[in-house]
Order: structure tokens, then C-alpha cells, then sequence
């Protein structure tokens, strides 16, 4: 649902940054004898010479367009080079497209604040740059101004044969208003970034320039290629007159359509005629609200500071005839985007010290008789466990769950025809070697705990599968998780991990994880103990644990000492054998924890006893007492 964010109007500087038919550029980069000749960049299939995901704008002028197959694209266009997406484990491998998009981003976020919105687009906060320029060589004290930027469309201004003229008027008015002033320092900025991502990187991009996101991305796909537009405040408003409603993000389905039958909205300018008390009344408080600034062009969204993905996903489409029929075949196809996903998320572990936190499977099936023939397939998520097996594992069961809500009471032969899991809620991990950090981030148990069916959510329908890299992930996947996690983990331990966790009354919130660390040694004899004093050294868990859950009492125990237990006695340490840890679970940990714990397991075993201070202690202390 979208979320009015109050917009300071006029104070940003906004850019949205878009590569020009991007798969086509890095596929030219690679065979520069593509270079100026119209090419399409066709996704692995041999249907009717495959489905066109990227075409080239010397292509677009015949009429090629990314909803025709190579073959119909052939016919309008002879000359077309057709050129294959590359393939891995049967599908499109998008890892070259992935890295290009990340080195044009290493050049755009050297200016402000950079969003990075999916594979191939960007958003800036330029504002700061712009101020300072302002202040220091504001543009009508430029000798010079960057031909790029003169060459920008700035909304608002007449006369298309006088365009540069005109731009170069607008960009040295010492009588603009200050927010004009802005958005041409930003423009400028603009311009040169666009000119080192051309020198870098070889490709082209296209932007828009505005007072805030909504606006920077209408703008940056008016003109294309190589081109930037900037949207002047006084433009809004003719701006948004004629836009279709539909063509606005989060208007493009339910809410789009509803506007258009119900209140006859067709445009954007539309909406102006209705009040904000209208359509609170009609759509709810924040969404009517949120429309209401829309028609205005207001919006308050922030540039978040973000240069990786939110998510990764692998997905695999199987229409017509080659849709899947058998659960075997759903398994084989799972277990290769399961692989592909596995080593993205362990790369991006290593590289970027992140952990993932949620699975999710998304699929989309019909039965082949025709009740319920609008049920969609529902997506499904668990916590994520690193590891190709279990990652396998879990969307297996991820799966299966998916189908027997899908199919209901209905026994009925089904078809599926696309695939995809992703991992999502990705986390940063300190730099540091802690394990104690390294489990505030994480749900520990979400790293080893079998996805249960009780560990198995459902989640918000998507129809981001295809080739297109989603980078921003289902609005309410976060929502997903934080509910996701199984409760009664904790609430029933197994009996093997002879754990259990008090919590009183007062805890509002039921507990994500506060044993993940115990059955994290599953195979341990622990002998949690109570500490009759010293709460002042409470164990770092419990910490985490208060701050993650705003719970106020809750203590580790083990079953043979199931009570009340006092305010005193809150502080708890347990012991455990070294000897008794199973190795292999070790081995799910990321590289520098496993080290730690390694390390840690060996001294361990030499002196018997855990060194006071180490980060791991507060979660292992031994005590020989207990
Ligand atoms: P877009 O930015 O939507 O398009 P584009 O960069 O090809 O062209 P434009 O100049 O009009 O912006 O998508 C970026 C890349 O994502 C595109 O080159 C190929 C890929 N893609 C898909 O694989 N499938 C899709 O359905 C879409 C929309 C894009």
C-alpha cells in the first residue's frame, strides 16, 4: 500500500538514472562490430527464435519491439542481430549484466547519495552537490557550460527548434528561482556523471532531474537515448495533466483500475479534482493521502543510501508446451535455480559481508480442469539456510506447500509454468569477526532449523519472474519475515536439544531465535545454569535478544531446572563439551565466524576453559559450577 511521505517541495535534487536498452550495450561492448547496427539481445529459448528482453533503438526504428519473438523480429527488421542471453544450468546466466550495472553504479554514487533501483537504474540525491555548487560556481558564473547539460529538455520551455538555446538561457537566469538554480547545478553534475560512465564503461544512459524520485523517473524515459530532462516545479503540474494513471508506480493494477471505473480518473491531472478527504474516504488514510500528493507531484520518498541488490532471485519461465507436470520435474528445475541463488548469496556474503534471511518460492501453475481457474499459485516463504542442500531442501518443501494450498481438495493434474526463489532480507554483518555481531543480525536459527511447515509463510503474490533482475524485492517481504519466523520453535524445543526458554508474561512479542544460538550445537550436552549474581555480565544473547524484542524478561534454562526464576538470577551461562559440537554445522557459518569458532573450539579443548572477554564467550561461557 503506498505511504504518503511528507516532501520538503523545491529542497531536493533528485536524478534518475537509466541505462539505454542496457543487455543490448553490454552485449555491443563485448562484440564491438555490433556497434551502430540494429540488435535485440534474446532470451534462451528456440521457440520462434526466443522472447526479445533488450532492443536496440537502431532496431526500434523498424518497429522492433521486446514483445515480438526473434522470428516476427526478423521480418520487420532483416538486418537484426539477434544475440543469445547467456546461458547457465538451462537458463539466462545474467552474472555479465549484474557486474556491468555495478561498475556504472561505482561511478554515479561518487556525487551523493545512490539508490540502486534494479539492474540497470539508479537513483541520486544530488542536493548536496548542488548546494555546494550553487554556492560556490552557481552556473551563471560559469564561462562554460558542460554541452551535455545544455543539450538537457528542460519541461516547461517552448519551442523544440529553439531547444539549446533556450536550455542555456534557463541554465544562466540570475533571476531563477533558487529550486531552479538547484536543479541546474544538478543537471550539470548530471551530465558529467553520464559522461564518465560513457568513458568508463562504454555505455550510454539516459536521466531525469527533479525535485524528488516520482518525478525523476517520469522524467527519465522522456527522452532516451543519451538524453536527460529536468521537471522545473512550474512543469508539474502540465506534467502530470495528460499522464495516464496507469503509468504511475503502484497505479498499474488494482488501485489504477479502481481509479479508472470507479472514479473515472484517467490521468493523473484527474485526480486533482478530487479532495484529499475523497480519497481517504474511498481508498483509506494513507493511500488517499498518497494519491492526493501524487496529482500534485508531491512526494516524499527518500534516495536510500543503497548500491547493492535488496534481493537475489532466479527465476525460469516454462510456457506452452514445455510447462512442468511433475513434481520431479519442478525438483530438478528448483534444484538448479536453488544452485545458481546458493552461490549468489555465498559471493555476496564474501564479498560484501551480507547475510540473506528469507527464502521465498514464487510460481505460477493452472490445473488442467478448470475449477478455480483464477486460484494463483501462492508464494511461500521460510527462514534461509545457507548451504546448495538445504537450500534445495527448503524450496522442495517450499514447494510442496505451495502446491497442496494450490490444489485444495481438488485432486487434479496441474502444470507449472514458471519458477522462481529468492533470497531476500539481506543483512549487513559487522566487518568484524564477532559472532556475537554476527548474530544481532541474524536469526541463527533461521540458519539451521529445518524449514518446517511451520517455518513456511506465505507470501505476497509477485510477478517479478523473468529475465529482469528484481533488485528491490516484494514491498512486504520484511513485513513476511517478521512474522515468518516458527514461534513455536520455542515454545516446544526437541527433546534432543534439551533447551527451553522462559519468557514472562510482559514479553509482547513472541521470541524469533532467542535458543537458535543453543541449537546451533544441536548435539551438545548443555547445562544452562542460572548466575546467582553479576548481572551486569547478562549474556550479550539476552542483550541482542531485549533490543531485537523489546522483551523485558527472558532466560535461558534446561529442562531440569523448568521454574520462576528471579530478577537475579536472569543472568544466565551454560556449558557445553567442545568435543560435542557436530562439525558440520559449523560449516553453514560464513567464513570468518567459522574461523572464530574454530579457533575458539581449540582452545577450548586445550584449556578447557573460554577466554573472558572473547565476543564467543558471552555466548559460550563456561562454567565448570554448573
Ligand atoms: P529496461 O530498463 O526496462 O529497458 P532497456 O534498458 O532495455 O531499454 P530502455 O532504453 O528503454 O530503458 O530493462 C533493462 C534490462 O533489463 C534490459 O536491457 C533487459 C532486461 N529486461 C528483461 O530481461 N526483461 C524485461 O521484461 C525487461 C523489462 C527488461
Amino acid at each position: 500500500m503506498p505511504i504518503p511521505r511528507p516532501d520538503l517541495q523545491g529542497d531536493r535534487v533528485i536524478a534518475h538514472v537509466d541505462m539505454d536498452c542496457f543487455y543490448v550495450q553490454v552485449e555491443q561492448r563485448k562484440q564491438p562490430k555490433l556497434r551502430g547496427s540494429p540488435t535485440a539481445v534474446v532470451q534462451y529459448n528456440d521457440w520462434k527464435g526466443g522472447a526479445l528482453i533488450a532492443v536496440s533503438y537502431e532496431a526500434r526504428k523498424f518497429g522492433v519491439k521486446r514483445s515480438m519473438r526473434g522470428a516476427e523480429a526478423e521480418m520487420v527488421c532483416p538486418n537484426i542481430q539477434l544475440v543469445q542471453v547467456p546461458v547457465a544450468r538451462g537458463k539466462a546466466d545474467l552474472n555479465a549484466y549484474r557486474s556491468a550495472g555495478s561498475e556504472v553504479v561505482s561511478i554515479l554514487s561518487t556525487k551523493g547519495r545512490c539508490e540502486r533501483a534494479s539492474i540497470d537504474e539508479v537513483y541520486l540525491d544530488l542536493t548536496d552537490a548542488a548546494e555546494s555548487m550553487l554556492s560556490e560556481t552557481p552556473p551563471e558564473a560559469l564561462e562554460d557550460i558542460d554541452e551535455e547539460a545544455l543539450k538537457s529538455h528542460v519541461l516547461g520551455l517552448s519551442g523544440d527548434e529553439d531547444r539549446e538555446k533556450n536550455a542555456q538561457r534557463w541554465f544562466i537566469r540570475s533571476d531563477a528561482i533558487h529550486q531552479d538554480k538547484l536543479l541546474a547545478c544538478g543537471a550539470i553534475i548530471v551530465a558529467h556523471l553520464r559522461g564518465e560512465v560513457l568513458k568508463e564503461t562504454e555505455f550510454t544512459c539516459s536521466a531525469g532531474i527533479a525535485h524528488n524520485k516520482m518525478l525523476a523517473k517520469l522524467a527519465s524515459g522522456m527522452h532516451k537515448p543519451a538524453q536527460q530532462t529536468i521537471v522545473p516545479s512550474s512543469a508539474v503540474k502540465d506534467l502530470l495533466a495528460s499522464l495516464p494513471v496507469k503509468k504511475m508506480k503502484q497505479l498499474g493494477g488494482k488501485l489504477g483500475s479502481s481509479l479508472q471505473n470507479d472514479l473515472g480518473v484517467n490521468t493523473v491531472g484527474d485526480l486533482l479534482k478530487y479532495s484529499e478527504e475523497k480519497l481517504q474516504e474511498r481508498y483509506g488514510f494513507n493511500t488517499g493521502t498518497w494519491l492526493w500528493n501524487i496529482a500534485r507531484g508531491i512526494s516524499g520518498d527518500e534516495v536510500k543510501g543503497r548500491v547493492l541488490t535488496k534481493s537475489h532471485g532466479c527465476g525460469k519461465t516454462f510456457p506452452g508446451p514445455r510447462a512442468l507436470k511433475t513434481t520431479a520435474a519442478v525438483e530438478s528445475w528448483l534444484n538448479q535455480l536453488c544452485e545458481e541463488l546458493s552461490e549468489r548469496i555465498q559471493l555476496d556474503m564474501d564479498q560484501n559481508k551480507r547475510v540473506a534471511h528469507t527464502l521465498t518460492l514464487h510460481a505460477r501453475a493452472f490445473k488442467t480442469s478448470d475449477v478455480e481457474p483464477h486460484k494463483k499459485f501462492p508464494s511461500k516463504s521460510c527462514p534461509l539456510r545457507y548451504g546448495i542442500n538445504k537450500i534445495q531442501e527448503d524450496a522442495k518443501k517450499l514447494f510442496e506447500a505451495g502446491l497442496r494450498e494450490f490444489l485444495g481438495s481438488h485432486i487434479n493434474a496441474w502444470r507449472v509454468t514458471s519458477l522462481s526463489i529468492s533470497a531476500g532480507k539481506i543483512l549487513d554483518t559487522p566487518r568484524t569477526s564477532s559472532i556475537s555481531r554476527f548474530f544481532q543480525g541474524k536469526s541463527l536459527s533461521s540458519a539451521i532449523s529445518d524449514a518446517s511447515n511451520d517455518d513456511i509463510q506465505d507470501d505476497a503474490p509477485s510477478s517479478s519472474i523473468g529475465c529482469k533482475e528484481n533488485i528491490v524485492p516484494e514491498s512486504d517481504e520484511d513485513e513476511v519475515f517478521a512474522h515468518g519466523k516458527s514461534v513455536k520453535e520455542d515454545d516446544a524445543p526437541s527433546k534432543d536439544r534439551k533447551i527451553d526458554v522462559l519468557c514472562t508474561q510482559s514479553r509482547k512479542q513472541k521470541d524469533k531465535g532467542n535458543g537458535s544460538i543453543l541449537r546451533f550445537f544441536s548435539g551438545i550436552k548443555t547445562s544452562a545454569k542460572l548466575a546467582s549474581n553479576a548481572p551486569s555480565s547478562r549474556s550479550e544473547s539476552h542483550k541482542v535478544q531485549d533490543q531485537r524484542d523489546h522483551q523485558e524478561e527472558c532466560v535461558v534454562d534446561d529442562h531440569s531446572r523448568l521454574g520462576t526464576i528471579s530478577n537475579q538470577q536472569r543472568d544466565d551461562s551454560w556449558k557445553f563439551n567442545a568435543e560435542d559440537i557436530d562439525p558440520s554445522v559449523i560449516d553453514e557459518l560464513p567464513p570468518e565466524i567459522q574461523r572464530e569458532v574454530r579457533g575458539w573450539i581449540c582452545s577450548s579443548k586445550r584449556a578447557k576453559t573460554t577466554k573472558q572477554g572473547s565476543s564467543i564467550f558471552h555466548y559460550f561461557s563456561t562454567d565448570d559450577n554448573a
